[in-house]
């Protein structure tokens, strides 16, 4: 089979990719490895599974129809509430028809004589594109640490991205929740509220933000609608993508103790993600920082009734926002239940999984069920996942064995005709990541209709234009906090994986200018050929 086009992944990117490139009258097929729409929301069904990026940001805005007639019905939308609404698109869209479901990439070549890409998927067929689009997911590869012993265990074992459709039934079962980022943080109030006993393994203690949530009643759904043109402005000039107005004092140094005090219980009141921005400078500034997180630790600290407890769940040894920012909903008073107990693994590490349960240096756990909310190989896992190879049969494996990059993290050199939606080098996930793929995918289809326009069959990135892009982001990374602090977002997370940030930590209001600014200029940076060249 031939396609003009073939897309890795049906998640938020895959389908807007597939809508944009039809409009281009281009044939596209997307293979999905899952057997529905919606990538992180497809697969992500854990108890207390919601976005924590308002409902109102975390859509599309490339319709104004679907942006009326959708009617979100909260605060932080719920996974089955997203799940609803990617499967709403495909279908108001009709994307369905052109999506091959429960087939994984597995490997991608590229064919210098035809100019063609030869695809290999996991039901046996190879098909062929000019063009290969990865939305394949910045968080779409599991981690799941390889514990001594865990083969042995006589529970049921599961990692949190792969929770079933159906649910696991934790009433009267011992459970163990190993990991308390993001993920478990939402799920482990769900799981106390009904396992027998519930132990948390927490091996780094991480600053949260109670997230406020709350329904959307009728008049403030009406508000929304009329807004959401305001809000995509305001989103565009944001350098996260989100349709809130920057901080009203740009430093917590700037002002008397009582004002800054006044801007934090604002901000603490009114929850959610935006708390990192309660002050211009709190990502930036360590002193502003400073007084930011002891604001937070001393209001967290009166949520937990055992002083003891909040000391393990606040010896925190990084700046707030220096990892990815948790929103919780009651996560700290979950620790006041009788059947919670949280286990400090960083003082006793675990030593190994057993016939029973876990064993750490100091005690040993009997569970019924064992839950992994370890996360993920973050940025590159999916995409290294596949064996992509480019020229001369070059792997992108090899190309990032020290780290990877691409070209306004839009393409890698030596790939020609292969584009990454939020790929390393691009603020993806440090971003309203939803809004970054429009924004991606709106320049890689007016990437491909300049091709088409001007008989333009192969587009590669200059390696020093790519060279230069990556010391910018690394560059712009070492000045933050993030770059000093162990994280997925540095890939420390992972074994082996090659240590350093990969987005663009710019902003995204600032990459998109200069994305705009590069297709004005021709392209630069970018190596087309064409078709008369052949
Ligand atoms: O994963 P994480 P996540 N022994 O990597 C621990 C997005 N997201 O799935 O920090 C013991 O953050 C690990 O400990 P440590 C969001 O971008 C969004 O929670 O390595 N512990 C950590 O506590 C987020 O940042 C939403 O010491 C082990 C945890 O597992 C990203 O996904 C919801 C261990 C992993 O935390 C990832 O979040 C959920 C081991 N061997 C996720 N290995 C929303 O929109 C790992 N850990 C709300």
């Amino acid at each position: 089979m031939e396609f003009d086009v073939v897309i890795i992944g049906a998640g938020a990117a895959g389908l807007y990719a597939l809508h944009r490139v039809r409009g281009l009258g281009l044939s596209a097929k997307v293979f999905e490895k899952g057997d529905g729409v919606g990538g992180t929301w497809y697969w992500n069904r854990y108890p207390g599974a919601r976005c924590d990026v308002e409902s109102w940001d975390y859509c599309y805005t490339f319709s104004e129809e679907l942006e009326q007639e959708w009617e979100w019905t909260e605060r932080f939308p719920t996974q089955p509430e997203l799940e609803r609404y990617f499967n709403h698109v495909a279908d108001r869209f009709d994307l369905r028809r052109d999506i091959e479901f429960n087939t994984r990439v597995d490997q991608a070549r590229f064919d210098e004589d035809q100019n063609r890409w030869l695809i290999n998927t996991s039901t046996g067929n190879t098909v062929s594109a000019r063009f290969l689009i990865s939305a394949a997911g910045c968080l779409s590869e599991v981690n799941t640490p390889r514990l001594k012993g865990a083969e042995t265990f006589a529970g049921q074992q599961i990692h949190t991205a792969r929770w079933p459709k159906g649910g696991i039934d934790v009433t009267d079962k011992r459970v163990g929740v190993i990991g308390t980022g993001s993920t478990g943080v939402q799920a482990i109030p769900q799981l106390a509220k009904q396992a027998e006993h519930l132990f948390v393994f927490q091996r780094t203690p991480q600053f949260a933000i109670p997230a406020r949530n709350r329904p959307i009643d009728a008049d403030q759904l009406e508000e929304l609608k009329h807004n959401y043109r305001e809000r995509w402005e305001l989103k565009k000039a944001s350098p996260v993508g989100m349709g809130r107005r920057p901080p009203e004092v740009s430093s917590a140094l700037e002002v008397d103790e009582a004002t800054r005090t006044r801007v934090m219980e604002d901000s603490w009141a009114l929850g959610g993600p935006g708390f990192a921005g309660t002050f211009g400078d709190v990502m930036t500034n360590a002193e502003s920082n400073q007084i930011t997180s002891q604001f937070v630790l001393d209001k967290i600290r009166k949520k937990i009734d055992d002083p003891s407890v909040a000391d393990s769940l606040l010896e925190i040894d990084h700046p707030l926002g220096a990892r990815r920012l948790i929103v919780e909903i009651d996560y700290f008073e979950t620790y006041n239940r009788r059947n919670v107990t949280l286990v400090d693994v960083a003082a006793a590490p675990i030593e190994e999984i057993t016939l029973q349960g876990l064993r750490t240096t100091e005690g040993t756990y009997d569970l019924d069920l064992i839950i992994y909310a370890t996360g993920f190989d973050g940025m590159t896992g999916a995409l290294l996942a596949m064996d992509i190879r480019g020229v001369y049969g070059l792997p992108l494996r090899g190309k990032w064995a020290n780290g990877a990059g691409a070209y306004l993290g839009l393409v890698a050199s030596g790939f020609p005709n292969f584009f990454m939606i939020t790929g390393p080098g691009s603020p993806a996930v440090f971003s309203n990541v939803i809004f970054s793929i429009e924004q991606h995918v709106d320049w890689i289809t007016d990437c491909l209709g300049h091709m088409l326009d001007h008989d333009l069959d192969r587009i590669d990135a200059d390696p020093d234009a790519e060279a230069e892009w990556t010391r910018q982001v690394d560059e712009i990374a070492a000045q933050t906090i993030i770059g000093k602090t162990d994280s997925w977002w540095t890939g420390s997370n992972i074994e082996g994986k090659p240590q350093g940030v990969t987005f663009y930590l710019g902003g995204t209001h600032t990459y998109r200018a200069i994305c705009e600014e590069i297709a004005a200029q021709n392209y630069e940076g970018f190596v087309f050929r064409s078709v008369d060249e052949r």
